[in-house]
């Protein structure tokens, strides 16, 4: 079994989530921040069988989409002063998926 932990744009959620939903694949919802943008994201953390990790994976990459972004992100160190106001694009997404190998998964 794996844990699928996938960081997704809001803009992509509703749509990725009922189509695990209706794939039978379990999902838990979790509202997140990005570090960089300091903006709203979200990150489903997903449990699934090896033999259906492939059409999970496929679902993701499917249903979320890359975006350019313009922004005017908060900078860190000797760069503040130098660009804090000028605006960036970024391409933020599709999606940013890790995977972790299930050591033990137990309902009660
Ligand atoms: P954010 O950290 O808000 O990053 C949004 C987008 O900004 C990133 O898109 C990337 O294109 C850009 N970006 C991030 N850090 C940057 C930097 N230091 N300099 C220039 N551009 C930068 P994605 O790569 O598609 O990432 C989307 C979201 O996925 C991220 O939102 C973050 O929440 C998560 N993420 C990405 N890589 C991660 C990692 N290695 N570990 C944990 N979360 C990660």
């Amino acid at each position: 079994m794996k844990m699928i932990v996938a960081i997704v744009q809001d803009e992509d959620s509703s749509r990725l989530i009922s189509a695990l939903m209706n794939d039978g694949f379990g999902v838990t919802k979790l509202a997140t921040t990005g570090g960089f943008l300091r903006a709203g994201n979200t990150t489903l953390l997903i449990g699934v069988d090896d033999d259906r990790f492939e059409a999970c994976m496929h679902i993701i990459e499917k249903l979320c989409k890359s975006r350019r972004q313009v922004t005017t992100a908060p900078l860190t160190g000797a760069a503040v002063n130098m660009y804090a106001q000028m605006p960036i694009e970024v391409t933020v997404g599709g999606a940013t998926v890790f995977v972790l190998n299930v050591e033990q998964f137990a309902k009660f």
